[in-house]
């Protein structure tokens, strides 16, 4: 379906007003823009597109531009008088709450979080698993833009959209989103009372010299009626805008983190880098996390009860080995029990009495956050990554916490916001550790990031707990969190950088780990579907081998993203969608998801999941159960409490076929590297290629009147086992490579 065009009209008194003819409206909206002079502050609201206007010397220009099915909207601003101006907001866009052809009760409204950890979901403005924990840390951490009237205020930072099912409009969904994200803070603002839907940039008193110009972030306005679609669109242009690093595979690796929390030794290093070579696991980045240095800022100030002979050995047996040492900091903050802080008190950010301003607390340790625009911090970020990369070798950097660089605060450079800020703090780190390392962003504002990182934590912390353990707060730590922020934010990858789901966990229950096996699967089969970085965080020296095959069968990433189909329909996306094309075939491999404490029923049609009609075999891929063929749905009539049932699609061939495979949970769309029938003979050759050694089943279908004459894998007769009337099964152990070739025979009609 191709939405109309957008019309434009204006009326001098009102403002200007959007609308597309089947679809949403804006009506009302102006430009303002709030500033100082000197104590006083000022209001300039401009009415009227492609208008100029001028107020205490500040000339104020609204620029729009029809841009493909919607609208380009920026401010630009110059200081023509003689005294200094000091910015506060400008409102690319200020309206009531937009016409979408059905009353706000019954929106969806897309809620991007502003850092890696904070909840990001399509919030339904009725009945929301959204509670607003209401602390002044939940506030640091999550609400940049915290104001005393915040309730009833949803505020999503850098792109919104707004969506209702209940729309008698074929175009319900209406995405506002900027598009350039380098220089401000952005947030699109929603009352949920309908007075106001505001697009935001936030320019942070920073100083408007006379002479001086500068230019809002880019706001893009379109309409359609698939939002899942205005998002991915969205992802699209802003990584293009802004020249996002996407990486040709997303990286795979082991960290330190999830089982021993920073107090892992040398030695425990060298455990798992032992056990990751016995197995043969195709890890490729050891990530040494929180915990080898003895304060947040001192990052040569190894702690020698872990690592009693320093950093080097450690990481050159890393290197030895053929790994990629990845290193954990925290750059942008300065322990108040640290060295550097007592060596540079005035690199901090200071508040309006001076004090340092606190960046967070880092397990208990106030952290000050550093003064990115500071020349002798830039200098000293330059130093420290140098070093790292130079004497240690490390060529994978996860920096994190790193929203400190963007606390509000008085900084060295007056006229800097506090997104120029903290990008100037990752420009110096990417400087430092050269164009050929991989960056990873986490505790990191998205926006200001993109085009300097190549990947970044789309969500919280996995947990040993799915639930959270302390409270109610989509921002915990908890493996329900961290997949549900990596679905929603699933649409960034490959777009804006890779996206990191956090770690996967496979050891077995038990005191260090408190997944049941459904909850460990579903771990498991997000992050496969999800196809970005796959680092796993098991002390793999101690773990029950068996638990391994977990793991193998998530490596490695396909490198490209499920779809959460839908995602504007529940606030826990239960449906993923990964379909695959390949010279030999298509097929689509959905992940159901039951998020709820208890047993459900669930069914799946094809026209939810947007399969063409047609008759398809469908696999449950954990039970490794062939569930038959359907032309309509499946219904999953126990699906445990969070279980997250694979199902493969696969097109019901007339002729002896590949079914699917299960090395992997997409099932052949990494270790299937061809597949070719030959009708002269009647054979179907898989050729298999996936790194390591692991156990696993190729599945053939064989409809009548063929027959199966014989299975052989790499040139040797195989037996095979019938799993259905017409289906087979062949059992093997994959060790880097095998070819497994099906005979088939046709009987035709006796
Ligand atoms: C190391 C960890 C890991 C992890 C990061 C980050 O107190 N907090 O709110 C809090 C939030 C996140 C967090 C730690 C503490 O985790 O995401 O992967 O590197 O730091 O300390």
């Amino acid at each position: 379906m191709t939405t109309s065009q957008p019309q434009l009209s204006v009326q001098p008194s009102r403002g200007a007003t959007l609308s597309w003819s089947d679809g949403p409206a804006i009506r009302d909206a102006v430009a303002v823009v709030r500033y100082r002079v000197g104590d006083q502050p000022r209001t300039l609201r401009i009415p009227e597109p492609e208008r100029s206007c001028e107020q205490d010397g500040l000339q104020a220009r609204w620029r729009w531009e029809l841009s493909g099915n919607g609208y380009r909207l920026w401010v630009e601003l110059a200081n023509i008088g003689d005294a200094p101006l000091f910015l506060e907001t400008a409102d690319v866009l200020t309206a009531p709450a937009p016409d979408l052809g059905a009353p706000i009760p019954t929106w969806r409204v897309y809620q991007n979080g502003w850092q890696s950890w904070s909840p990001t979901f399509a919030r339904h403005l009725e009945g929301s698993i959204y509670a607003e924990p209401g602390t002044p840390e939940y506030r640091a951490a999550h609400q940049p833009h915290w104001e005393p009237d915040y309730d009833g205020l949803i505020s999503s930072e850098w792109v919104s959209v707004l969506y209702t099912p209940a729309s008698s409009r074929p175009v319900a969904g209406l995405l506002g989103g900027f598009i350039t994200t380098k220089d401000q803070l952005a947030e699109i603002r929603l009352r949920a009372d309908g007075s106001e839907w505001t697009a935001r940039c936030h320019l942070d008193t920073a100083l408007l010299a006379p002479g001086a110009s500068l230019r809002t972030e880019l706001l893009y306005l379109t309409a359609g009626p698939d939002p899942l679609k205005l998002l991915e669109e969205w992802a699209e242009m802003v990584g293009r805008e802004m020249e996002a690093r996407i990486p040709a595979a997303p990286p795979t690796g082991w960290c330190t983190w999830y089982y021993f929390y920073g107090e892992n030794t040398a030695d425990d290093v060298l455990d798992n880098l032992t056990a990751i070579a016995t197995y043969r696991l195709p890890l490729d980045v050891i990530l040494l996390d929180d915990g080898y240095q003895t304060a947040i800022g001192d990052w040569f100030s190894i702690h020698t009860d872990k690592f009693p002979d320093g950093m080097e050995p450690v990481a050159q047996a890393i290197r030895d080995a053929g790994h990629k040492l990845g290193i954990w900091t925290a750059p942008f903050g300065a322990a108040a029990t640290s060295q550097l802080f007592a060596a540079h008190p005035d690199w901090v950010v200071r508040d309006e009495h001076s004090e340092p301003v606190l960046g967070w607390v880092h397990w208990g340790v106030p952290c000050y956050a550093l003064d990115t625009t500071h020349p002798e911090v830039l200098a000293w970020l330059e130093e420290t990554f140098g070093r790292m990369r130079r004497e240690w070798g490390v060529t994978f950097f996860k920096i994190d916490f790193i929203f400190a660089a963007a606390r509000p605060g008085r900084r060295h450079d007056p006229a800097a916001t506090r997104a120029q800020a903290l990008r100037r703090g990752v420009e110096a780190i990417r400087r430092a550790i050269g164009d050929d390392a991989f960056l990873l962003g986490c505790g990191a504002p998205l926006g200001p990031c993109i085009g300097l990182v190549d990947g970044m934590r789309i969500g919280t912390d996995v947990d040993p707990n799915w639930h959270p353990i302390f409270r109610y707060d989509l921002s915990a730590a908890s493996t329900e969190n961290a997949l549900r922020n990596s679905i929603t934010r699933a649409p960034f990858h490959n777009h804006l950088w890779a996206n990191d789901p956090d770690c996967l966990l496979v050891r077995q229950r038990g005191p260090d780990l408190d997944l049941v096996l459904n909850e460990m699967r579903s771990l498991t089969a997000v992050i496969a579907l999800l196809g970005g970085l796959t680092l796993n965080s098991d002390h793999l020296a101690i773990i029950r081998p068996g638990r391994l095959k977990y793991l193998r069968q998530a490596l490695p990433p396909t490198g490209v993203s499920a779809r959460p189909l839908d995602l504007f329909t529940h606030e826990l996306p239960r449906l993923l969608l990964l379909p695959v094309e390949r010279p030999w075939g298509r097929w689509w491999v959905a992940g159901v998801i039951n998020w709820e404490d208890h047993t459900v029923e669930t069914t799946v049609s094809l026209s939810d999941l947007g399969i063409p009609p047609g008759l398809y075999h469908v696999y449950n891929y954990w039970r490794r159960r062939y569930l038959g063929v359907t032309d309509d749905a499946v219904t999953i009539r126990r699906h445990q409490p969070h279980e997250t049932v694979v199902l493969l699609f696969k097109p019901v061939s007339e002729r002896p076929d590949l079914l699917t495979t299960t090395f992997h949970v997409c099932q052949g769309a990494v270790e299937v590297t061809d597949c070719a029938w030959d009708e002269s003979v009647g054979t179907v050759r898989v050729t298999l290629s996936k790194a390591g050694r692991q156990f696993g089943e190729v599945l053939f279908s064989v409809p009548a009147p063929w027959e199966v004459a014989e299975v052989r894998v790499d040139g040797e007769r195989h037996p095979w086992a019938v799993v259905a009337p017409g289906i087979i099964s062949v059992g093997l152990t994959l060790d880097e490579r095998s070819e497994v070739t099906l005979f088939a025979r046709y009987r035709g009609e006796e």
